[in-house]
Protein backbone atom coordinates (compact mmCIF):
# COMPACT_ATOMS: atom_id res chain seq x y z
CA UNK A 1 0.00 0.00 0.00
CA UNK A 2 0.67 3.62 -0.42
CA UNK A 3 1.00 4.91 3.55
CA UNK A 4 1.41 8.21 2.64
CA UNK A 5 -2.37 8.17 0.90
CA UNK A 6 -3.94 5.28 3.75
CA UNK A 7 -3.06 8.10 6.69
CA UNK A 8 -6.06 9.87 7.86
CA UNK A 9 -5.27 13.81 8.45
CA UNK A 10 -5.79 14.04 11.94
CA UNK A 11 -3.86 11.00 13.17
CA UNK A 12 -1.19 12.04 15.96
CA UNK A 13 2.61 12.13 15.23
CA UNK A 14 3.45 9.01 17.88
CA UNK A 15 0.60 6.84 15.39
CA UNK A 16 2.23 8.10 12.27
CA UNK A 17 5.25 6.99 13.19
CA UNK A 18 4.48 3.84 14.09
CA UNK A 19 2.32 3.03 11.20
CA UNK A 20 5.78 4.27 8.90
CA UNK A 21 7.77 1.88 11.06
CA UNK A 22 5.49 -0.95 10.70
CA UNK A 23 5.49 -0.23 6.73
CA UNK A 24 9.70 0.50 6.37
CA UNK A 25 12.44 -1.06 7.24
CA UNK A 26 13.51 0.65 9.67
CA UNK A 27 11.08 -1.66 12.22
CA UNK A 28 13.67 -1.23 14.95
CA UNK A 29 12.00 1.51 16.70
CA UNK A 30 15.01 3.37 17.42
CA UNK A 31 14.54 6.12 14.38
CA UNK A 32 11.23 6.42 15.42
CA UNK A 33 11.78 6.82 19.27
CA UNK A 34 14.59 9.44 18.32
CA UNK A 35 11.89 11.49 15.65
CA UNK A 36 9.76 11.66 19.20
CA UNK A 37 12.53 12.93 21.06
CA UNK A 38 12.93 15.58 18.60
CA UNK A 39 9.17 16.27 19.11
CA UNK A 40 9.40 16.72 22.29
CA UNK A 41 12.27 19.39 22.39
CA UNK A 42 10.07 20.80 19.83
CA UNK A 43 7.43 21.08 21.94
CA UNK A 44 9.29 22.19 25.10
CA UNK A 45 11.10 25.34 22.68
CA UNK A 46 7.83 26.07 21.25
CA UNK A 47 6.44 26.75 25.03
CA UNK A 48 9.37 28.52 25.62
CA UNK A 49 9.13 31.14 22.42
CA UNK A 50 5.56 31.95 23.11
CA UNK A 51 6.17 33.21 26.84
CA UNK A 52 9.85 34.81 26.22
CA UNK A 53 8.71 37.81 26.41
CA UNK A 54 7.22 36.96 30.24
CA UNK A 55 10.14 35.51 31.56
CA UNK A 56 12.97 37.53 30.38
CA UNK A 57 14.66 35.31 28.13
CA UNK A 58 14.77 37.28 25.28
CA UNK A 59 17.80 39.52 24.04
CA UNK A 60 21.45 38.54 23.58
CA UNK A 61 23.12 35.89 26.25
CA UNK A 62 26.41 37.88 25.71
CA UNK A 63 27.93 35.01 24.51
CA UNK A 64 29.31 33.87 20.46
CA UNK A 65 28.81 31.11 18.71
CA UNK A 66 31.69 29.49 16.61
CA UNK A 67 29.72 31.46 13.68
CA UNK A 68 30.98 34.84 15.84
CA UNK A 69 27.27 35.57 15.93
CA UNK A 70 25.75 36.72 19.08
CA UNK A 71 23.88 34.02 21.23
CA UNK A 72 20.43 35.26 22.14
CA UNK A 73 19.08 33.54 25.08
CA UNK A 74 16.21 31.10 23.25
CA UNK A 75 19.26 30.26 21.58
CA UNK A 76 21.18 29.16 24.39
CA UNK A 77 17.96 27.59 25.50
CA UNK A 78 16.57 25.66 22.41
CA UNK A 79 20.25 23.93 21.88
CA UNK A 80 20.73 22.97 25.81
CA UNK A 81 16.87 21.47 25.51
CA UNK A 82 17.44 19.71 22.40
CA UNK A 83 21.10 18.21 23.56
CA UNK A 84 19.50 17.14 26.83
CA UNK A 85 16.59 15.74 24.84
CA UNK A 86 18.49 13.84 22.43
CA UNK A 87 21.20 12.81 25.50
CA UNK A 88 17.65 11.56 27.37
CA UNK A 89 16.47 9.97 24.65
CA UNK A 90 19.34 7.48 24.01
CA UNK A 91 19.26 6.80 20.40
CA UNK A 92 21.94 9.20 19.54
CA UNK A 93 25.67 8.89 19.86
CA UNK A 94 27.18 12.34 18.60
CA UNK A 95 25.42 15.60 18.13
CA UNK A 96 26.29 18.72 15.93
CA UNK A 97 24.78 22.06 16.31
CA UNK A 98 25.18 25.59 15.40
CA UNK A 99 25.61 27.19 18.12
CA UNK A 100 28.60 24.21 19.32
CA UNK A 101 31.62 24.27 18.12
CA UNK A 102 32.56 20.67 18.37
CA UNK A 103 31.02 16.93 18.51
CA UNK A 104 28.79 16.15 21.55
CA UNK A 105 29.47 12.65 22.65
CA UNK A 106 26.12 11.72 24.19
CA UNK A 107 27.83 8.83 25.76
CA UNK A 108 25.52 6.86 24.07
CA UNK A 109 28.25 4.75 21.95
CA UNK A 110 25.75 1.93 21.36
CA UNK A 111 23.35 4.06 19.24
CA UNK A 112 23.10 4.09 15.49
CA UNK A 113 22.45 7.78 14.69
CA UNK A 114 23.93 10.83 14.96
CA UNK A 115 21.71 14.02 13.95
CA UNK A 116 23.19 17.81 13.44
CA UNK A 117 20.94 20.46 14.71
CA UNK A 118 20.80 24.54 14.10
CA UNK A 119 18.29 24.60 17.21
CA UNK A 120 16.52 27.84 16.86
CA UNK A 121 17.83 29.33 13.06
CA UNK A 122 16.43 32.94 12.40
CA UNK A 123 17.11 34.14 16.02
CA UNK A 124 17.78 37.77 15.10
CA UNK A 125 13.88 37.60 14.88
CA UNK A 126 13.38 35.95 18.42
CA UNK A 127 12.64 39.16 20.40
CA UNK A 128 10.65 41.25 17.58
CA UNK A 129 8.18 38.24 16.85
CA UNK A 130 8.74 36.64 13.52
CA UNK A 131 8.93 33.26 12.87
CA UNK A 132 11.88 31.01 13.91
CA UNK A 133 12.91 27.57 13.29
CA UNK A 134 14.68 24.45 14.38
CA UNK A 135 16.48 22.51 11.43
CA UNK A 136 17.69 18.83 11.48
CA UNK A 137 19.29 16.00 10.08
CA UNK A 138 19.68 12.46 10.95
CA UNK A 139 22.71 9.88 9.56
CA UNK A 140 23.61 6.54 10.71
CA UNK A 141 26.58 6.03 12.12
CA UNK A 142 29.69 5.31 9.71
CA UNK A 143 32.09 4.71 13.07
CA UNK A 144 32.23 1.49 14.86
CA UNK A 145 29.09 0.74 17.28
CA UNK A 146 30.74 0.85 21.06
CA UNK A 147 33.17 3.71 20.25
CA UNK A 148 32.66 7.50 20.10
CA UNK A 149 31.39 8.44 17.18
CA UNK A 150 33.73 11.04 14.61
CA UNK A 151 33.52 13.48 12.47
CA UNK A 152 33.24 11.36 9.91
CA UNK A 153 30.19 10.28 10.82
CA UNK A 154 28.79 13.95 9.84
CA UNK A 155 30.28 14.04 6.79
CA UNK A 156 28.82 11.69 4.96
CA UNK A 157 27.30 13.73 2.50
CA UNK A 158 23.51 14.60 1.82
CA UNK A 159 22.06 11.65 0.13
CA UNK A 160 23.17 9.36 3.00
CA UNK A 161 20.67 11.11 5.49
CA UNK A 162 18.02 8.91 6.72
CA UNK A 163 15.20 11.21 7.66
CA UNK A 164 15.58 15.42 7.76
CA UNK A 165 13.21 18.00 9.45
CA UNK A 166 12.24 21.20 10.50
CA UNK A 167 9.89 23.19 13.00
CA UNK A 168 8.73 26.34 11.76
CA UNK A 169 7.34 28.47 15.06
CA UNK A 170 5.01 30.28 13.27
CA UNK A 171 1.06 31.71 12.93
CA UNK A 172 1.15 27.80 14.56
CA UNK A 173 3.48 25.39 14.89
CA UNK A 174 4.23 23.10 12.25
CA UNK A 175 6.56 19.90 12.68
CA UNK A 176 7.91 18.88 9.00
CA UNK A 177 9.84 15.65 8.26
CA UNK A 178 10.93 13.09 5.58
CA UNK A 179 12.68 9.56 5.91
CA UNK A 180 13.34 9.42 2.19
CA UNK A 181 9.58 8.46 1.59
CA UNK A 182 7.28 11.48 1.31
CA UNK A 183 7.19 14.57 3.08
CA UNK A 184 4.20 15.19 5.86
CA UNK A 185 3.46 17.71 8.33
CA UNK A 186 2.28 18.04 11.89
CA UNK A 187 0.08 21.21 13.14
CA UNK A 188 1.16 21.08 17.26
CA UNK A 189 -2.27 21.36 18.78
CA UNK A 190 -2.00 23.63 22.38
CA UNK A 191 -4.80 21.33 23.94
CA UNK A 192 -4.09 18.32 23.43
CA UNK A 193 -0.16 18.58 23.29
CA UNK A 194 0.08 16.46 20.16
CA UNK A 195 1.25 17.14 17.06
CA UNK A 196 -1.41 16.07 14.60
CA UNK A 197 -1.26 14.98 10.88
CA UNK A 198 -2.13 18.12 9.20
CA UNK A 199 -0.25 17.91 5.39
CA UNK A 200 0.00 14.50 4.34
CA UNK A 201 2.34 13.99 1.38
CA UNK A 202 3.51 17.27 0.69
CA UNK A 203 3.76 17.89 -2.88
CA UNK A 204 6.07 21.02 -3.99
CA UNK A 205 4.69 23.24 -6.91
CA UNK A 206 6.76 22.57 -10.22
CA UNK A 207 6.79 26.75 -10.50
CA UNK A 208 5.81 29.23 -8.73
CA UNK A 209 5.88 33.12 -8.48
CA UNK A 210 7.51 33.92 -5.06
CA UNK A 211 11.43 34.44 -4.79
CA UNK A 212 12.95 35.28 -1.35
CA UNK A 213 16.18 36.84 -1.17
CA UNK A 214 18.20 40.10 0.79
CA UNK A 215 17.60 42.65 -1.21
CA UNK A 216 20.47 44.24 0.41
CA UNK A 217 22.95 42.13 -0.72
CA UNK A 218 22.05 42.71 -4.71
CA UNK A 219 24.99 44.87 -5.68
CA UNK A 220 27.13 41.53 -4.65
CA UNK A 221 25.69 38.76 -6.58
CA UNK A 222 27.41 37.32 -9.39
CA UNK A 223 25.51 38.58 -12.54
CA UNK A 224 23.74 35.34 -13.08
CA UNK A 225 21.73 35.84 -10.11
CA UNK A 226 21.06 39.25 -10.49
CA UNK A 227 19.84 38.37 -14.62
CA UNK A 228 17.37 35.75 -12.87
CA UNK A 229 16.18 38.56 -10.03
CA UNK A 230 15.65 41.23 -12.89
CA UNK A 231 13.87 38.79 -15.13
CA UNK A 232 11.33 37.61 -11.62
CA UNK A 233 10.74 41.20 -11.47
CA UNK A 234 9.77 41.97 -15.06
CA UNK A 235 7.52 38.71 -14.59
CA UNK A 236 5.64 41.02 -11.50
CA UNK A 237 6.83 37.98 -9.33
CA UNK A 238 6.53 38.65 -5.24
CA UNK A 239 9.65 38.89 -3.40
CA UNK A 240 9.11 37.45 0.20
CA UNK A 241 11.57 37.45 2.79
CA UNK A 242 11.03 36.65 6.24
CA UNK A 243 15.00 36.85 7.20
CA UNK A 244 14.36 33.58 8.49
CA UNK A 245 15.36 30.37 6.53
CA UNK A 246 12.40 27.74 7.85
CA UNK A 247 9.40 30.47 7.21
CA UNK A 248 10.78 31.33 3.91
CA UNK A 249 11.17 27.73 3.03
CA UNK A 250 8.02 26.66 4.04
CA UNK A 251 5.80 29.10 2.51
CA UNK A 252 7.94 28.47 -1.17
CA UNK A 253 7.26 24.57 -0.32
CA UNK A 254 3.69 24.61 -0.11
CA UNK A 255 3.33 27.77 -2.53
CA UNK A 256 5.78 27.85 -5.16
CA UNK A 257 8.76 29.77 -5.16
CA UNK A 258 12.55 30.33 -4.87
CA UNK A 259 14.80 31.13 -1.87
CA UNK A 260 18.10 32.08 -3.07
CA UNK A 261 21.73 33.12 -0.35
CA UNK A 262 24.29 33.22 -3.06
CA UNK A 263 27.62 34.19 -2.12
CA UNK A 264 28.41 37.67 -1.06
CA UNK A 265 31.41 39.86 0.14
CA UNK A 266 30.72 38.91 3.60
CA UNK A 267 30.19 35.43 2.66
CA UNK A 268 32.23 34.40 -0.32
CA UNK A 269 31.21 31.28 0.34
CA UNK A 270 27.71 31.87 1.05
CA UNK A 271 25.92 31.78 4.45
CA UNK A 272 23.66 28.96 5.60
CA UNK A 273 25.85 26.28 7.08
CA UNK A 274 25.78 22.60 4.58
CA UNK A 275 25.34 19.91 7.39
CA UNK A 276 22.41 21.33 9.17
CA UNK A 277 20.72 23.67 7.03
CA UNK A 278 21.25 23.28 3.58
CA UNK A 279 21.34 18.87 3.30
CA UNK A 280 17.97 18.24 5.83
CA UNK A 281 16.00 21.28 3.46
CA UNK A 282 17.21 20.11 0.30
CA UNK A 283 16.10 16.81 1.32
CA UNK A 284 12.71 17.83 2.27
CA UNK A 285 12.62 20.19 -1.09
CA UNK A 286 13.88 16.92 -3.16
CA UNK A 287 10.96 14.31 -1.70
CA UNK A 288 8.81 17.19 -2.20
CA UNK A 289 9.04 17.35 -5.58
CA UNK A 290 11.43 20.44 -5.73
CA UNK A 291 15.14 21.13 -5.99
CA UNK A 292 18.46 22.84 -4.52
CA UNK A 293 21.64 23.84 -5.73
CA UNK A 294 24.63 25.51 -4.72
CA UNK A 295 24.74 27.39 -8.38
CA UNK A 296 26.98 24.25 -9.63
CA UNK A 297 25.78 21.20 -8.41
CA UNK A 298 22.68 19.50 -6.86
CA UNK A 299 23.68 20.57 -2.99
CA UNK A 300 23.05 17.02 -1.50
CA UNK A 301 26.02 15.95 -4.22
CA UNK A 302 28.36 18.47 -2.39
CA UNK A 303 31.30 16.28 -0.41
CA UNK A 304 31.35 18.30 2.85
CA UNK A 305 35.08 18.68 4.41
CA UNK A 306 34.25 20.21 7.88
CA UNK A 307 31.04 20.76 10.06
CA UNK A 308 30.09 24.19 10.01
CA UNK A 309 30.99 24.69 6.47
CA UNK A 310 28.95 27.31 4.29
CA UNK A 311 27.37 26.77 1.50
CA UNK A 312 25.60 28.96 -1.45
CA UNK A 313 22.05 27.99 -1.78
CA UNK A 314 19.16 28.28 -4.17
CA UNK A 315 16.11 26.05 -3.50
CA UNK A 316 12.38 26.21 -3.96
CA UNK A 317 10.57 25.02 -7.19
CA UNK A 318 12.23 22.42 -9.33
CA UNK A 319 11.10 25.26 -13.07
CA UNK A 320 12.31 28.07 -11.28
CA UNK A 321 15.80 26.02 -9.98
CA UNK A 322 16.44 25.30 -13.19
CA UNK A 323 15.96 28.74 -14.82
CA UNK A 324 18.04 30.18 -12.60
CA UNK A 325 20.92 27.51 -13.07
CA UNK A 326 20.50 27.57 -16.66
CA UNK A 327 22.08 31.05 -16.62
CA UNK A 328 25.05 30.52 -15.17
P1 LIG B 1 20.49 37.92 6.12
C1 LIG B 1 19.24 33.58 9.87
O1 LIG B 1 20.40 34.08 10.51
C2 LIG B 1 19.68 32.91 8.58
O2 LIG B 1 20.60 31.90 8.86
C3 LIG B 1 18.47 32.38 7.84
O3 LIG B 1 17.49 31.93 8.71
C4 LIG B 1 18.01 33.57 7.04
O4 LIG B 1 17.34 33.22 5.84
C5 LIG B 1 19.31 34.29 6.72
O5 LIG B 1 20.25 33.89 7.73
C6 LIG B 1 19.13 35.77 6.78
O6 LIG B 1 20.40 36.34 6.47
O7 LIG B 1 21.92 38.12 5.73
O8 LIG B 1 19.55 38.15 4.96
O9 LIG B 1 20.04 38.63 7.36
Amino acid sequence: IDHRIAVPVGVTLDRYIMHNQNAFSFATGELSQLLRDIALAGKIINREINRAGLIDITGGFGTDNIQGEAQQKLDVIANIRFIRALINGGEVCGIISEEEDEIIYTGNNQSKYVVAIDPLDGSSNIDVNVSIGTIFSIYRRVSPLGEKPTPEDFLQGGDKQVAAGYILYGSSTILVYTTGNGVAGFTYDFSLGEFILSHNNIRSPLDGKIFSYNEGNYNSYDSFVREYLIECRKRNYSARYIGSLVGDFHRNLLKGGIYLYPPTHKDPKGKLRLLYECFPLAMIAEQAGAKASNGFQRILEVEPEFLHQRAPLYIGSETMVNELMNLI
